[in-house]
């Protein structure tokens, strides 16, 4: 099975990530290396210390300010402390498999303007995945929310078999995770185990749940009767939309199942003992630069669909999604969910956001996302597609995206190509170090652009009970659009499979 093959072969991989060389040097000597972003505060006239912890829940009524000018631009620094020790019950623990796969290490030279070079190794080891924590410093916890520097961070796409988002960015004993989509069955079966070699004291420090898509949020819930991603680990912190902004509602405007359920599982966790805010919250609050240690900030973006309550007039979820910059020494990471043109207009309008590293195309690498107005701004360096469309629709991700992000970025990584995609930092190296659970070489837009015309007519032929001539001639257009390919690009149909059942199920009609 493709999911447990993932996984078992991703945790060989961890087994010697912290042996590996790296090899790809990104220069940061032309950038400022003082903070780079500042977001517009809010006024706010509720204006609670940073060091408010125990607050399990801030009230949503505080007083809805204006948003100010974005004249004025100027970075806050707080820190604020999430408290939680409540630990949660954890039954099951991920089997290992007798199964040994070799992993290999590519790098890959952000720097350069031509195509990334792969240099792979390959090498196994039997040391422990687990941090060394041996060697970590300590420092002041009255002015970092965490008790030491590490020796490295990861950020972690995990590959959900489906497109949809869950990135855990890992930080010793200091856990970040954006999102836990996909559906129901990842959230039980991929992202829980996964995160399960991560969070050895079972605490993740913060969850951010970006808006109320499923592709988003069901992997919190998981699968009936079985851990979700809420009730496998305790919390200490957990910010999403909040009410009036979750929105998977039906068409009588009650909120659907899955929200509900979300709501359920995650006031469970409320009621143990995390934190709770929304975004709007972490403004009026001035909670939104979140300073873990010397060399590791979270800062909420703001946006203003963040003040704008979900009507019929203005249905599109994504528009909702909460935006966060990561900076890890010189390397800045933007994470910005499945926001849409006008979300990034607002986004750039308030922000005055840095060149960026690691960009995870937002929406998937959808057309709608990843516009001129942020592009031009970010100049991401390297793009993420947490992307995988099998059994979807999609077509995730879109050539009109990829040549937009082309103008800047150089190098690309895509779950459903890559697998779960790790990238990899080490402390005091201006090196990025990218580990994949399938294959370890960059995704290459020119063979994927090549091969898109295939991947549609693929998708195109959608379903069929019965012969018919015009059943045949997609199928056949498509067999002929493959066919033409080479075979480096033939490897990015990810539908191909799709092609390969319905020729056989035509035949046997
Ligand atoms: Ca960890
Ligand atoms: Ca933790």
């Amino acid at each position: 099975m493709k999911v447990t093959k993932k996984i078992l072969t991703f945790l060989l991989l961890g087994l010697f990530l912290s042996s590996c060389d790296f090899r790809i040097e990104i220069d940061f000597g032309d950038e400022d290396s003082t903070t780079a972003v500042s977001s517009d505060k809010k006024s706010s006239s509720s204006s609670k210390s940073s060091s408010n912890s125990s607050t399990n829940k801030l009230s949503s009524d505080s007083s809805k300010n204006n948003n100010s000018s974005s004249t004025n631009k100027t970075s806050t620094s707080s820190t604020n402390k999430s408290s939680s020790t409540t630990t949660s019950n954890s039954t099951t623990t991920t089997s290992s498999s007798s199964k040994q796969e070799s992993s290999s290490t590519t790098t890959t030279s952000s720097s350069s303007s031509s195509s990334s070079s792969t240099e792979t190794s390959t090498s196994s080891s039997t040391s422990s995945p687990s941090v060394d924590s041996s060697s970590s410093s300590s420092v002041d916890t009255n002015t970092y929310l965490y008790d030491k520097v590490e020796e490295e961070l990861n950020v972690h796409y995990i590959d959900l078999g489906v497109s949809g988002d869950s990135i855990l960015i890992d930080y010793g004993n200091y856990e970040i995770l954006i999102d836990a989509g996909g559906n129901k069955t990842a959230g039980t079966n991929i992202i829980v185990p996964y995160l399960r070699e991560y969070v050895e004291d079972n605490t993740i420090e913060l969850t951010i749940n970006t808006h109320g898509h499923e592709d988003h949020m069901a992997g919190y819930v998981g699968l009936a009767n079985k851990d979700g991603v809420f009730s496998a680990f305790s919390y200490g912190t957990i910010v999403d939309p909040g009410e009036g902004y979750e929105n998977l509602k039906n068409n009588n405007g009650d909120l659907t199942d899955l929200q509900v359920q979300y709501n359920e599982k995650r006031d469970a966790k409320i009621a143990e003992g995390s934190t709770y805010y929304t975004i709007r919250d972490i403004f009026d609050n001035n909670l939104e630069r979140w300073t873990i240690a010397p060399d590791l900030t979270l800062t909420f973006l703001y946006q203003k669909y963040y003040d704008i309550p979900y009507t019929k007039t203005s249905q599109n979820l994504n528009d909702y999604s909460i935006c966060t910059l990561l900076e890890y020494q010189d390397f800045k990471f933007l994470f910005t969910g499945d926001l849409e043109k006008k979300g990034e207009e607002s986004l750039v309008e308030n922000n005055e956001l840095p060149e960026i590293d690691v960009y995870k195309a937002g929406h998937h690498g959808s057309d709608t996302a990843s516009n001129d107005c942020l592009v031009d701004m970010i100049k991401p360096k390297m793009s993420i597609f947490t992307a995988d469309s099998l059994g979807d629709t999609y077509k995730f991700p879109h050539p009109e995206a990829i040549d937009r992000l082309s103008k800047y970025s150089t190098t690309y990584y895509a779950s459903y190509f890559n697998g779960h995609i790790v990238v990899n930092m080490k402390k005091d190296e201006k090196t990025i170090n990218v580990n994949c659970s399938d294959r370890n070489d960059s995704f290459k837009i020119e063979p994927y652009l090549a091969c898109y015309p295939t991947i549609e007519a693929i998708a195109a032929i959608g379903s069929f009970s019965s012969k018919s001539d015009a059943v045949l001639q997609k199928i056949e257009t498509a067999e002929a659009l493959y066919s033409a390919l080479t075979t480096e690009q033939k490897e990015y149909v990810y539908n191909y499979s799709k092609l390969v059942t319905a020729r056989e199920k035509y035949d046997k009609l």
